[in-house]
Formats: C-alpha cells, sequence, structure tokens
C-alpha cells in the first residue's frame, strides 16, 4: 500500500494524532512570526504553548477574512520572503485582496491535494486532464495544473475560455477528466450542442472536477447527463490553500476533507459556539503544515456541516456536505434562509426552463422582493402569453411548497443571461446601497 493510500485509509485516531501535532506546530508558529496572531491570542488570553488536545483549539479566536485583508499584501507572512515561490490573490467582491503565499512545500502539498481529486476519480498516468479553470493569481488553475502533474496525468492547460476551442480539443485531444467551474462545463456543453457537437456521444470524458462555486444536486445530474461523465465537488479557497481542500470520491457523498492538512470545526455563525456532526453552520479551518500563509480557526463564511459515519468508499477522513452557499450570499426571505442553489435545485424540477438563472433582489416600498430570471428552453416555444404566465406561475407555486417563501418568476428568453468562463453570478442585489 502506498503511503498516501495508507494516510487516506488509515483509522481516524491516526489522523488526530497527526491533527494534534499540526495545530500545536501551527499555533506556535502563527504566534511566533506573525504580529496580528500574537495580539488576537494575547487580548484572548489563548497560550499557543499549552495546546495539549485538539479540543485546546476551541479556545483560540478566531481569524476573518476582514482580519486578512486589514494584513494586506503581506502581513499574515508567516516565513521569510525569500522563502516564498509563488503568490496567489482572492479579489473579493470589495477589490481589497487576500493573499495566498506557498512556499516549495506549500506547493507540493496542494498538488498532492488536488491529485486526491484524480485519484478518486480512478484517474492518473492514462488520463488527460483539460484545465479549464482560469490560470494566474484565481487559484483554480494552477491548483488543478500542480495536481494533475503530481497525478502523473497529461495535463492540457488551456485555461478559461474561447469556448469553441474548448469543445475542439475535448473532442480532438481525448481529454478524459475535465477541471472548470460548473457553469463553465453547462456553458461547454450548452455550446457544443448548439454546434451540432453532441458531447455524451463525441467527448470522452470519464470525470469533470468542479467546484469554486454552488451547483444543486440537478444541476449535476445535468451535467452528467449531457457530458456522459462523472461530476467530482472539489471545495477549496484562496485564505486556506486553493482547491483542494474537500474533495468527493466516486460514492459523490459528500467531500472528503483532506484531515491530514487542514482542522474543520462547524460553528453556529451568529454565536461562534462549535456544532455536532451533523448540523449545519459555519466552516471554520485551521491549517496543520502550512508553512507560508497558514491560519489559525479562519471564519470560510462557507455553510457546510460534517456528515457523520464512514464513506463506502473505504477512506476514513471526514466528509463535508456539499456547500449550499456562503452566509453572506443567503437571502432572507421575509425571515425565511435560502440559498441560490436551493432555489436551483427547485427550478430544475421544471423541464420548460434551462439552467440559466438570475436571483434578483429589489424593494418595493419596505419590502424586498425576489425574483428569480430563468430562461426558457430553446424548445419552449409558447403559442400565448397565458402559457408563459401559466409556468411562471407553476414554477412559483414549486417555490413556495419546497421553500415557503414567495418568489416572484419571471421567464426570459434563451441566452439572455450572461455566460460566465469562471464563477457565474447568480444573485444581482439592486438594493440601495448593497452592491
Ligand atoms: O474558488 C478555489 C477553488 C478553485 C475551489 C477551483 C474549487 C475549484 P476563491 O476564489 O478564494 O477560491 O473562492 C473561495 O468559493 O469560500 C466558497 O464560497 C466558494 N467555493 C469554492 N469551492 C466551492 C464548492 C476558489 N465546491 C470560495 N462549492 C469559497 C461551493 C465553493 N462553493
Amino acid at each position: 500500500m502506498s503511503s498516501e493510500q495508507d494516510i487516506l485509509t488509515a483509522p481516524h485516531e491516526r489522523i488526530e494524532a497527526i491533527q494534534l501535532e499540526g495545530i500545536k506546530k501551527t499555533v506556535i508558529n502563527c504566534y511566533e512570526h506573525i504580529p496580528f496572531y500574537r495580539a488576537s491570542f494575547d487580548e484572548a488570553g489563548f497560550d499557543p504553548y499549552a495546546v495539549s488536545s485538539i479540543d485546546d483549539l476551541r479556545s483560540a479566536p478566531f481569524v476573518t477574512k476582514q482580519d486578512l485583508r486589514d494584513a494586506y499584501p503581506y502581513g499574515m507572512l508567516a516565513v521569510p520572503m525569500r522563502d516564498v515561490r509563488e503568490i496567489h490573490m482572492s479579489s473579493g467582491t470589495t477589490g481589497v485582496a487576500t493573499v495566498g503565499a506557498y512556499t516549495e512545500h506549500d506547493l507540493r502539498l496542494w498538488a498532492d491535494c488536488f491529485a486526491r481529486g484524480i485519484a478518486y476519480a480512478n484517474g492518473g498516468p492514462d488520463d488527460v486532464v483539460q484545465v479549464s479553470y482560469g490560470y494566474g493569481l484565481f487559484t483554480g488553475g494552477l491548483g488543478a495544473h500542480y495536481g494533475s502533474l503530481a497525478s502523473g496525468a497529461t495535463t492540457i492547460p488551456i485555461s478559461a475560455g474561447n469556448t469553441e476551442r474548448q469543445i475542439r480539443v475535448l473532442r480532438e485531444m481525448g481529454s478524459t477528466i475535465l477541471c472548470c467551474t460548473p457553469s463553465y462545463a453547462m456553458h461547454i456543453a450548452d455550446t457544443a450542442l448548439e454546434m451540432g457537437i453532441d458531447p455524451a456521444t463525441e467527448f470522452h470524458l470519464r470525470a469533470g472536477i468542479h467546484g469554486a462555486e454552488p451547483f444543486s444536486d440537478n444541476f449535476r445530474a445535468e451535467l452528467e447527463r449531457k457530458l456522459n461523465y462523472k461530476v467530482l465537488d472539489v471545495y477549496g479557497l484562496t485564505e486556506t490553500m486553493g482547491p483542494g481542500v474537500a474533495i468527493e470520491c466516486l460514492e459523490q457523498n459528500g467531500l472528503h476533507l483532506a484531515e491530514d492538512h487542514f482542522y474543520a470545526e462547524i460553528i453556529d455563525p451568529a454565536t461562534g459556539k462549535n456544532l455536532p456532526d451533523g448540523e449545519w453552520g459555519e466552516l471554520v479551518i485551521t491549517t496543520l503544515d502550512r508553512e507560508a500563509s497558514p491560519v489559525v480557526r479562519y471564519r470560510t463564511r462557507d455553510i457546510t456541516r460534517i456528515l457523520p459515519g464512514e464513506c463506502a468508499c473505504g477512506r476514513t477522513h471526514r466528509r463535508i456536505d456539499r456547500l449550499h452557499g456562503r452566509t453572506d450570499d443567503m437571502l432572507i426571505i421575509r425571515g425565511v434562509n435560502v440559498f441560490p442553489s436551493q432555489i436551483e435545485d427547485v427550478m430544475k424540477t421544471v423541464p420548460e426552463v434551462s439552467s440559466w438563472y438570475q436571483i434578483e433582489i429589489d424593494t418595493r416600498g419596505a419590502l424586498d422582493v425576489v425574483t428569480l430570471k430563468v430562461e426558457a428552453e430553446p424548445d419552449f416555444a409558447p403559442d400565448t402569453i397565458s402559457e408563459i404566465e401559466g409556468l411562471q406561475r407553476e414554477i412559483k407555486a414549486r417555490l413556495k411548497a419546497a421553500l415557503s417563501v414567495g418568489i416572484e418568476v419571471k421567464l426570459v428568453e434563451p441566452k439572455s443571461i450572461p455566460r460566465s468562463e469562471g464563477k457565474a453570478k447568480r444573485v444581482i442585489d439592486l438594493r440601495k446601497g448593497i452592491k
């Protein structure tokens, strides 16, 4: 058994021993090398030298995205600049970047984590991996690239964009694994169909490793049908490494955390209290062996839960559930919490509409009004206005039944919602002062 295989199936006590060592090292490293942590630990009365169990970490203070932004550009670096080999950044919506830095060791770790995804898809040297995530400061492209190289596969570094060329390469170069956002995979599939190419029979894909944005189970099923492959969900974020923090196996029942490199907690976002396995809350991550950009109790704002029980694949690393979305994406409609992906799931039960949608939030008087704009399928050809209105009413009723919220529904022309090569913009907030 290879040591990689060995660590993925190790008894959980062994993983916990690795985690405790990693936590001890990381809290001391942060305290000794990053002034922010020294100040915040001291203020909270947290002694990094006194950690003797994983649970002791719970008394460490959190670090937030704002803390990382405030430290821009290099305030959170734990190593001298001469040891940093690569820098990535996430721009965020406000334009203030968070920085992720990598030493040689960090790059290897990242490659190994993403390579797990390729191994989970039973991929390796016989595969051709088409990397259609954007290359550059976004971690998608290079993360998948390094992972593909580490797995021994052939790598096609095409990056995102130029969709017709993506399609030619998928058809002619024999790509077996596609790495890109799920919305871009859908755009590739739809464009191929429009070009008269059936991706289910003319592409050679076995698997897609898709992430960087939430997508519903129904969206996944449609991708699998159109592209005739298996979709594995990959999670990650610039602040802790990039893609590869957690990846699904072929069982498709949650994403295995790379527990030998990250320690995950779920907290109640309102109180900051830890929640038991099985309960939904905010994911908090501590890196165990990052050198350049370690984090202690980073609040991701991503909502998920730890799935109790073991996975049928035999790997022992705990799984997180597929992400509903971020705390900041959550819509509160008349007091009910709703994620865009839940709206998507309902919408995808209606055959007359496509996968392309946007949710607009606006105000009418004192009330917020939420409107789902969804594209009709090109072959939906209503003869009368009342047919369109009837369909809108039907979708509205399904949303009400499933989510207990009133959402306006507006059918729009096919191809009127902007396509994205990276993360799709699903929510448009038109309320004054909110961007
Ligand atoms: O999106 C890293 C990545 C690249 C992940 C490629 C997967 C594939 P950021 O741009 O920093 O990094 O954005 C991180 O994207 O906090 C989540 O809100 C969201 N996100 C990432 N993966 C998923 C996923 C990359 N599988 C933010 N499902 C995270 C849902 C995801 N949301």
